[in-house]
């Protein structure tokens, strides 16, 4: 029993990883820590909440998204062909006149949208090509203001390459200085194969000399012959980094030939590198050129998670040049990943639960004060579903976040009336 008194309780919670037949539990908190976890809690509290049974998880990670251009779909026009090269060069469009307010303002819509539906960790890309360099300082500007109910980090992420223009890789290392949680490149978009390899490389030693996280937007194409992969991986074994490395989109994976794929999976492993698919992009953006049969281009999901690597799911858009749909629900996220990546197994879509929750906390490298336990910060979500995969088949109702201890948002499930 905890020494200290409740201030909220969460009573007869379903936790993820429960089997039907475990019974529910207690759940006490006081302050921002969880203090106790049994199934029969007699102490009382200002605020109970009557949970009856539903899941209680821990919050939804988003892993990849790019608020700096979030809600910005149409401008300056929409995109006709698709591709992720028209998406670029809208944004680039788009972010000549980009304004410090009016990103702060779309980010911060994107990111109360995405608590209000269970999200408390994002990592947020920060396109670092202008020279103003005005899309990251408005992103620091909004972790510092979120930083009370929701961890945010920030990648500085050189949207036009690091060697396409002589003061790219200045502006990266400046971004770097101004405090981003982590540094990231696009090598498949250097102008030469050889470019994509020395920025790799660049970003490696950046990355030890900053002491910062490292994601990269790695082969985000249907070309089997880029590779950039390997070379990320073995930077990360050579430099120890190992972990504290992700490999984003890595689509060309799944247009490897499977001899290769089998060769890379080894080294992989060993590297120990982590993984992001974004399958609502991936799958619209990738097979643009294919006829049929016509390409998924989402990684090869299932087969890493079987290979124990760590992968997570992000939505990388919401309603940009890229994609002019998405909402921030992370279900969807993962539904997309269950269809696409044929996890329909129970076992596998619980894993597409897990990579929305406990393995993006692994991709951000915040697991130590992640997940339902005694002694953690107290965040966690109360949803309208009995299990992670029912919550997945429904999208259910995000009802209750609770971010450090107090109830941030809370929704009331839709109700029907039949009048037949
Ligand atoms: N930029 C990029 O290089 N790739 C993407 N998928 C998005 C932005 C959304
Ligand atoms: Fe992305």
């Amino acid at each position: 029993m905890p020494t200290v008194s409740p201030s909220l309780l969460l009573k007869h919670c379903r936790l993820p990883d429960d089997s039907p037949q475990v019974s529910p539990v207690d759940i006490a908190i006081a302050a921002d820590k969880i203090v106790a976890i049994a199934p029969q809690l007699d102490l009382s509290a200002p605020t109970v909440i009557e949970v009856a049974g539903s899941l209680v998880s821990p919050p939804f990670v988003e892993s990849h998204i790019h608020l700096d251009s979030a809600l910005t779909a149409g401008q300056p026009r929409v995109n006709q062909s698709g591709t992720l090269f028209e998406g670029i060069e809208i944004w680039r469009d788009r972010k000549q006149a980009l304004d410090f307010d009016d990103v702060c303002q779309r980010a911060m819509q994107a990111l109360k949208q995405q608590a209000s539906q269970g999200i408390l960790y994002v990592r947020t890309h920060a396109d670092v090509s202008e020279a103003s360099l005005t899309a990251l300082k408005a992103l620091l500007s909004v972790r510092e203001a979120v930083k009370d109910w929701m961890t945010l980090q920030v990648v500085a992420f050189p949207q036009d390459g690091l060697y396409g223009s002589p003061d790219s890789a200045d502006l990266l290392e400046e971004a770097l200085r101004l405090g981003t949680d982590v540094v990231g490149g696009i090598p498949h978009y250097e102008l030469t194969r050889e470019d994509g390899v020395r920025s790799v490389q660049r970003i490696f030693a950046l990355a030890t000399q900053y002491d910062r996280l490292i994601d990269i937007h790695c082969d985000e194409i249907d070309d089997d012959q880029s590779r950039f992969l390997e070379v990320v991986a073995a930077c990360a074994l050579r430099s120890g980094l190992g972990s504290r490395v992700t490999a984003s989109h890595t689509t060309a994976f799944a247009s490897y030939n499977n001899a290769y794929a089998l060769k890379l999976m080894g080294l992989l492993r060993r590297s120990q590198i982590n993984f992001i698919a974004n399958p609502l992009i991936n799958i619209t953006l990738q097979g643009r050129t294919d006829t049929y049969p016509k390409r998924r281009g989402v990684t090869r999901v299932k087969e890493l998670w079987q290979s124990g690597l760590n992968v997570s799911l992000g939505h990388d858009c919401i309603q940009d040049p890229w994609y002019s749909l998405g909402t921030g629900n992370m279900l969807d996220v993962a539904s997309m990943a269950v269809h696409v990546c044929q996890m329909t197994g129970q076992d596998e879509i619980q894993a597409c639960y897990d990579m929305i929750t406990t393995q993006g906390a692994k991709t951000l490298n915040i697991a130590d004060g992640y997940g339902i336990e005694v002694g953690k910060p107290a965040n966690l979500i109360v949803l309208d579903a009995e299990s992670p995969q029912a919550a997945i088949r429904d999208r259910a109702t995000v009802k209750a976040v609770i971010s450090r201890g107090q109830i941030l948002a809370e929704t009331t499930p839709p109700r029907l009336s039949w009048y037949l």
